[in-house]
């Protein structure tokens, strides 16, 4: 068997009702690729991590990690971390895409990042009116803040081994910033990024409350600009 050209990272936390059909979703969009896909679980106070276990003796390429404390970052650097192949794509569990996935394949070589981009000129963003605001005054912080060249660090993305290896250790936030600062990290040092359009379109209704996340989003983004300075 050859290895696997890329592995899968998705962060699963309290998925219990909706992670079953999710995968099975997702191994009819990938069927026919090779893959490894790592389902990483924290902090779940419903069956999450047991729903995960039992698709793992369903599925012989998904493999599970769990963690004890609840936290994004903590869950993608682990998945990461894991992984032995040369590209990496972080997917949500309500949000990933074959067509992202192939894009990757076809341009691996041309860039050390690749972000399916909501604010790209060809996507399709069909999420609510405030999600998609959400995204804009986000994008329009990463600039201002940090003088960002990219427009989206809040999706599906796909990172080369040699980024992870130079960059990630030395990645500060967690949560949901973890994965911003690691490509903002990566611009500042040289990488090459690609976007991608972006469709968007998740497979079940939002469930975060903007009103807790958004002072905690502007909060980190600011540590963050102390940490990084403006380029
Ligand atoms: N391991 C882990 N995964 C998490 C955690 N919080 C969210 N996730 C996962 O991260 C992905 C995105 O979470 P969502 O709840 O859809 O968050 P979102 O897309 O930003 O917000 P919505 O607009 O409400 O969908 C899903 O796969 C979640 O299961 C966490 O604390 N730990
Ligand atoms: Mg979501």
């Amino acid at each position: 068997m050859t290895s696997p050209s890329l592995t899968i990272v998705i962060p699963v936390h309290n998925e219990a009702d909706f992670l079953t059909h999710a995968i099975e979703r997702l191994a009819d969009a990938l069927d026919g690729l090779e893959f490894v896909l790592y389902l990483v679980e924290n902090g779940s106070t419903d069956d999450t991590g047991a729903e995960a276990e039992a698709l793992s003796e369903r599925f012989p390429w998904l493999e599970v990690l769990r963690l004890p404390a609840a936290d994004y970052g903590a869950a993608l650097r682990a998945g990461f971390r894991q992984a032995d192949t040369d590209w990496m794509v972080a997917f949500d569990i309500d949000y990933f895409s074959r067509a992202f996935v192939d894009d990757v394949l076809e341009r691996s070589d041309q860039a050390d990042i690749i972000l399916a981009s909501k604010r790209d000129p060809e996507a399709d963003d069909r999420r609510g009116l405030l999600r998609r605001l959400g995204t804009r005054v986000f994008n329009l912080l990463l600039r201002g803040l940090f003088g960002s060249e990219v427009t989206d660090t809040h999706g599906m993305k796909a990172i080369n081994r040699k980024v992870l290896d130079d960059v990630m250790p030395n990645v500060k936030s967690t949560e949901d910033l973890f994965d911003t600062e690691l490509v903002l990290r990566a611009e500042r040092a040289g990488y090459r990024i690609a976007e991608v359009p972006a469709v968007v379109e998740e497979i079940r209704p939002a469930r975060s409350s903007y009103l807790k996340r958004v002072p905690r989003t502007l909060i980190g983004l600011l540590k963050l600009r102390r940490l990084l300075g403006k380029k």
